[in-house]
């Protein structure tokens, strides 16, 4: 496929008769941009001692010893994501906590100290191995960010961090992209200090001018994810996994390509206990494929081992009935084959011409002449078919040119406009289902039609574009219907919610604290005051043993609570500390967080909100308060 490129980019000039191929127009990918593009979508696996602390961020004392997963193959994890089609995955080998799941030289901190294995575990090494051996993509998470480090913030941590990103490029084969993530909260354990650590900018503190020379030179076809812009793949800029649309790789003189990023579960990145119920449906999970792949970017999906090491069974359901309406989505193109007739072809050349749209060649392309930036194709099929998604592909190694498109369909005797093109200032954000307009194309566009069309004549018209098109591919394709997926437990690790019918609220802000249990997301508790707490009532002394907080949900941060206190009391008095700690990850994933504790009898409960997020306040959307079922 690459020989055939080389001809067709290198022939310029080379033989007077036939048209020569266009000059490349703006910043260009480089080859494993390319093929990293081709990837399409690919597991994320968050695996480390946040599984066993029901947390979404470690604070960096925990101990080695809590991980011990009984029952962990990596080679059925990577068969399974294998399965659904995906092409790769990412582990994070280090998260925020610093601990090392592999026998690193750079610091204590690491999975030696763990009894899994006795100590002779390395998880790295069991799924990059299980992936050489299923031909599957290997890519590691390396936190930058570390709060067990003492070095932290200092000079002295970039040499730990060096080694580590040198042990992970060396000693475990190729890694197809390693993630250098841009959280870095500031408060940790820091080898006992307990300090805020402040590093200024990141780029100059990690120097991350230095970071991407080193892995060039370890590994030259390694992707590199973040790295303050130096790397090649940027954040989508949602944790929902959704990239914004119209999509474009120049960034400056540089190609960035862009990645959507999402946990499969809505309960956030790593484990959780009686997480089942909070499945992304397949349905939802084609939204986000159509929102990031569909949009031009790539998809990284997580999916989270549990305390045993294997991954959650309803997580598993919905990635395979995902992956089959994927494929099926995939297998059939309508309008591979069709004859194509355009009104421009570049020198009249048949390489050129309209049919390298319809060969299934996603190499050849079709292109008018320097100048010509608004060419119409007509696309004849052999047959009438049925089909209601779009897709179209740049011949990117040229460079990123269209702006917008229009389609149309032939029926009943009239040309219908079936994808209007995009205006100038249009942004798609979040999702859209269907109905999306035609704005950029680059490594690829995917259009859900509002409603299936059936025709067997269709037209493309680029409307606009910075330069002549170069058009790789035209496809028609048909949404398959939605899979069986077993149903998901309904409750959470066999608690159940209680109800708060009649349940009276004191403490700060307290004529608001009913927002907190009114069941709708949009209104809240919320108070210009940190710290912060209110008191709950329960009217009866009843077995309590959770609690599940959702951060304000309207987009904003300020105020939201970021660190916690929970007290029991039978009399309102007298009170018992029974959880403290932190809500992580809250700024990129505002997601309900489910805190557990042992049962206890209590009438009251008292919630504090000890800190937040950007200035001073205080705000709970909504809260459930958990006691055990009955036997
Ligand atoms: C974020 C982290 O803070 C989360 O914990 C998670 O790892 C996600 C993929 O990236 O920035």
């Amino acid at each position: 496929m690459f020989g055939k490129t080389l001809l067709m980019l290198g022939c310029l000039g080379s033989t007077l008769s036939a048209a020569t191929a266009p000059a490349p127009y703006g910043p260009l990918p480089t080859t494993q941009q390319v093929n990293w593009l081709r990837m399409e979508w690919y597991a994320f696996v968050h695996f480390g001692l946040n599984t066993y602390t029901n947390r979404e961020w470690g604070y960096g004392d925990e101990s080695p010893k809590l991980f011990k997963p009984g029952h962990f193959d990596a080679e059925t994890i990577v068969k399974t994501f294998k399965g659904a089609g995906m092409s790769g995955m990412i582990y994070t080998a280090k998260h925020h906590d610093g601990f090392c799941t592999w026998p690193t030289n750079s610091t204590t901190h690491n999975i030696t100290l763990s009894p899994w294995k006795n100590g002779r575990g390395d998880v790295v090494k069991e799924f990059a191995k299980a992936c050489q051996k299923n031909d599957f993509a290997f890519g590691t998470y390396l936190s930058p960010w570390d709060r067990n480090c003492a070095e932290y913030g200092r000079p002295g941590y970039l040499k730990v961090y060096y080694k580590q990103i040198e042990e992970l490029l060396t000693n475990y084969g190729p890694i197809f992209e390693i993630w250098f993530d841009g959280a870095m909260g500031g408060d940790g354990y820091y080898g006992g200090a307990r300090q805020n650590r402040n590093i200024g900018k990141a780029d100059t503190y990690y120097n991350y001018k230095q970071v991407v020379k080193n892995i060039r030179k370890l590994q030259p076809d390694c992707i590199i994810w973040g790295a303050a812009g130096r790397g090649d793949v940027t954040w989508g800029g949602s944790e929902k996994g959704f990239v914004k649309y119209p999509l474009w790789n120049a960034q400056g003189n540089k190609w960035l390509s862009l990645e959507g990023d999402t946990p499969i579960n809505h309960r956030g990145w790593f484990w959780h206990p009686g997480q089942g119920g909070h499945v992304k449906t397949p349905e939802k999970l084609m939204e986000i494929y159509l929102a990031s792949v569909g949009r031009g970017a790539n998809l990284i999906l997580n999916l989270a081992p549990d305390r045993d090491g294997r991954l959650d069974a309803a997580d598993v359901a919905s990635l395979e009935a995902f992956g089959k309406m994927r494929s099926k989505l995939l297998a059939v193109d309508y309008a591979r084959g069709a004859e194509v007739k355009t009104d421009a072809v570049r020198g009249n050349d048949a390489r050129f011409n309209g049919g390298q749209m319809t060969d299934g060649d996603i190499e050849s392309y079709w292109c008018p002449e320097d100048g010509t930036t608004t060419p119409t194709a007509e696309i004849v099929l052999e047959k009438p078919a049925t089909f209601d998604v779009v897709r179209l592909r740049e011949q990117i190694r040229l460079g990123q040119r269209v702006e917008a498109f229009r389609v149309e369909a032939m029926v009943d005797g009239s040309w219908k406009t079936i994808v209007e093109p995009g205006k100038p200032g249009e942004v798609e954000t979040q999702f859209n289902l269907r109905g999306g307009k035609g704005h950029t194309i680059g490594n690829q566009v995917m259009r859900w039609l509002s409603e299936p069309v059936t025709t067997n004549r269709l037209r493309l018209t680029i409307t606009r574009a910075k330069a002549c098109p170069c058009i790789s591919e035209f496809s028609l394709l048909l949404m398959p219907g939605t899979e069986e997926v077993a149903p998901a437990a309904a409750t959470v690790g066999g608690d159940v919610v209680l109800n708060s019918k009649g349940w009276t609220y004191s403490g700060f802000a307290a004529d608001k604290a009913y927002l907190a249990f009114d069941g709708k997301s949009a209104t809240m508790w919320s108070i210009g005051r940190t710290p912060s707490h209110f008191v709950v009532d329960m009217k009866k002394p009843q077995l309590v043993n959770g609690f599940a907080y959702l951060p304000r949900q309207d987009g904003k941060t300020q105020g939201m609570t970021s660190r916690y206190r929970v007290e029991l009391s039978m009399d309102g008095r007298s009170w018992k500390n029974v959880a403290e700690g932190e809500f992580g990850n809250l700024r990129a994933n505002p997601v309900e967080q489910v805190i557990s504790f042992s049962p206890q009898k209590a009438r009251y409960l008292r919630f504090f909100s000890t800190a937040a997020l950007d200035g001073t306040g205080s705000s709970v959307a909504e809260m459930k308060i958990y006691g055990p079922a009955a036997k």
